[in-house]
């Protein structure tokens, strides 16, 4: 073997490398847990601009359970998050959304309360809410504005 047949062995052998190592960067074994997914957000059409509810189903597809910690909204300064114990509201710090589970806030149970508004949206209006988790990022998510029937109980309870 002379030299210059050795240096292009050499050549070849490095590619080879460099090659698998790109490859092995890209194969995302350390995916991320998967975010959760919301489904049916919508916000019955406030009576005024004093408070609203907000109700939805947020998906936990990931192995670990997470918390609903918090809500933000351009609406409203002051987004709240409540249960409803023995007919009567009141605002918890955090509502559990369990692995591979979910967290289901409707009328008469858990949701999500807007105190003051700054303005009154109306059916057809698109409201936007982040929720904050314990542990997955922050999500984005768009309430539809539905007919104020949507509310009747949940009104009730104020
Ligand atoms: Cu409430």
């Amino acid at each position: 073997m002379n030299a210059r047949t050795t240096r292009r062995l050499t050549v070849a052998l490095s590619l080879t490398a460099a090659l698998g190592i790109s490859g092995c960067s890209g194969s995302g074994d350390e995916a991320a847990e998967p975010a959760p997914t919301v489904s049916g957000a919508f916000m019955p059409e406030p009576v005024n601009d004093k408070m609203a509810g907000a109700f939805m189903v947020i998906k936990n597809g990931s192995k670990t359970a997470d918390k609903l910690t918090g809500v933000t909204s351009p609406l409203s300064d002051d987004l709240q998050i409540h249960e409803t114990k023995d007919q009567k509201m009141q605002q918890v710090p955090a509502l559990d959304v369990p692995a591979n589970g979910e967290l289901r806030l409707e009328r008469g149970g858990s949701h999500i309360m807007f105190m003051g508004l700054k303005s009154t949206p109306k059916v057809g209006d698109k409201v936007t809410v982040e929720l904050r988790f314990a542990k997955a990022d922050p999500v984005k998510v768009e309430l539809d504005v539905k007919e104020r029937t949507y509310t009747a109980q949940h009104s009730n309870a104020h």
